[in-house]
């Protein structure tokens, strides 16, 4: 498997909890390696382009004044098979469906306020870095 890099939220339910320290020590447990972080204060304008695939879906809304709720530590995580680790690592949307030991078991409050993002695939994974960082902001 290649090395790899994946996009990373660690999203306002976890912030707001000082979990983010957590939620890394998970990351680099599973191999991954944190080459780029910043914590920031997301616009809404930001959250509505970001999270334009669900546009349509009736928790969009929601999803995006969530979003915006409190900062938000994006990340750059590079491993062997980056993406799908990381979505191992994230456990399922719906925390109740999560399998034990995941981030999203341990600390998702619900399946809107659910701690992190994880890209899904290598395209919107590229798309996803770009839009958060430049390219002398990955120090791998
Ligand atoms: O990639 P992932 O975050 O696991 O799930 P997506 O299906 O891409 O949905 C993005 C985001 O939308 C999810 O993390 C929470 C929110 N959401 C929701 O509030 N209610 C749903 N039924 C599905 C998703
Ligand atoms: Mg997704």
């Amino acid at each position: 498997m290649a090395l790899e890099r994946t996009f990373s939220i660690i999203k306002p339910d976890a912030t707001k909890r000082n979990l983010t320290g957590k939620i890394v020590a998970k990351f680099e447990e599973a191999g991954l390696r944190v080459v780029a972080s910043k914590r920031i204060q997301m616009t809404l304008a930001q959250a509505q382009e970001f999270y334009g695939v669900h546009s349509e879906r009736p928790f969009f809304g929601e999803l995006c004044e969530f979003m915006i709720s409190e900062p938000v530590v994006v990340q750059v995580l590079e491993g062997e098979g980056a993406i799908a680790k990381n979505r191992e690592v994230m456990g399922a949307t719906n925390p109740a469906d999560a399998a034990p030991g995941t981030i999203r078991a341990e600390f998702a409050e619900s399946v809107g306020e659910n701690s992190v993002h994880g890209s899904d695939a290598p395209e919107t994974a590229a798309v996803e870095i770009a839009y958060f960082f430049s390219g002398l902001e990955l120090v791998g």
